[in-house]
């Protein structure tokens, strides 16, 4: 029931039974001629990449993941290169189609899932992206430094560039400073937007002009607002804050592929609570805290685990980098 794994829907490949997951022979890239756009439980949608065309393509499940197995969720992800076939037949309106191979991945963001008896699924969010665009209000819902620096980990970790995007700013006060004053300090990209007043809008638009951006986040904190101010459509389902936890409804349920102006592929994904991070090395989290790595501390290949004399005590991020670090080595992703 909850093995939510499933075999390429390759007519031409037998599925192996260890890792029915893996592409065993990835498609070339030019042979690719649509994107998954959505995935559902069975089957995706892909938008063919000549004309536009939709096609709800049906993959085949695979057997019972076996024990210690790491598998992926599902045969493929929002933003894979797929070749697809047109079936030419219709169902409930859509045509029907068939994914005949998978392209190699640039890169993936994915987050891990239990799975039964020690076997591990990757959820995969979304995959070949050039932009992480990290979603962030101060309020309405509250700023979240731990997500925001589990985003830029996960996004560096896999080599996605990232832009952190502080929206609802017309909820400011602007006699604070602003919670994420801290990251653009430490070099990060911030850029402020209002979805309901406008403010940034255009500027966004034109620095996410011909880019495979997802935009992630907690809920609510108005991915999708946002994504429709810059499509200038009504796209998704937009929901309200709970006036009782100030959070988010989860109004968006599952990645989708927007597209956008020239070629532009604007991906919107489900708001979260946390996220967990795998497969990073905890000795590698340094990596991903340039002021760490930076702050030059005295001894030479300090931990920065309360030694002596260790600057990076002082550091803003320092609590948020030993909670990670901890959940790491706990392996609690
Ligand atoms: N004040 C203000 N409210 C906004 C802004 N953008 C979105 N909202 C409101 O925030 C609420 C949530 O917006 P959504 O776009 O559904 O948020 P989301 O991040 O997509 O949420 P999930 O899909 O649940 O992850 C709605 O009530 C929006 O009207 C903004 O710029 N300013
Ligand atoms: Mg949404
Ligand atoms: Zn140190």
């Amino acid at each position: 029931m909850d093995d939510e794994g499933g075999s390429a829907a390759a007519r031409s490949r037998a599925p192996s039974r260890k890792s029915s997951h893996a592409r065993a022979t990835p498609l070339a890239p030019e042979r690719s001629n649509a994107v998954v756009a959505e995935v559902f439980p069975n089957q995706c949608r892909v938008k063919l990449r000549d004309d536009g065309t939709e096609l709800l393509c049906a993959f085949r499940r695979s057997g019972v993941l076996q024990k210690g197995e790491v598998r992926e969720r599902s045969p493929v992800a929002v933003g894979d290169l797929v070749l697809a076939r047109d079936l030419g037949t219709e169902h409930a309106g859509m045509r029907q189609g068939i994914v005949e191979g998978v392209c190699a991945r640039r890169n993936r963001l994915y987050r891990p899932a239990p799975g039964r008896e020690g076997t591990q699924i990757r959820h995969v969010i979304a995959a070949n992206i050039d932009l992480l665009v990290v979603v962030a209000s101060e309020r309405e819902p509250e700023f979240s430094p731990g997500l925001v620096d589990r985003f830029l980990v996960a996004a560096q970790a896999a080599g996605i560039s990232t832009l952190i995007c502080a929206t609802k700013c017309d909820l400011r006060d602007a006699t604070q400073p602003a919670p994420w004053k801290l990251y653009s300090d430490l070099g990060f990209d911030v850029i402020e937007v209002s979805a309901r007043r406008g403010d940034g809008v255009d500027a966004l638009r034109s620095r996410l002009t011909g880019v495979a951006a997802l935009f992630c986040g907690q809920s609510g904190v108005g991915k999708t607002s946002l994504l429709r101010a810059l499509l200038q459509s009504e796209v998704g389902r937009i929901g309200e804050i709970s006036q009782a936890t100030g959070k988010g409804r989860h109004t968006t349920t599952a990645t989708v592929l927007l597209g956008g102006p020239e070629g532009s592929q604007w991906m919107d994904s489900p708001g979260v609570r946390e996220f967990g991070l795998a497969d990073i090395d905890p000795d590698r989290l340094t990596d991903f805290f340039p002021e760490l790595s930076r702050a030059g501390c005295a001894k030479p290949g300090c931990l920065h685990e309360s030694e002596p004399g260790c600057v990076a005590l002082g550091l803003a991020r320092y609590g948020s980098f030993r909670r990670i670090l901890e959940s790491l080595r706990a392996g609690e992703n």
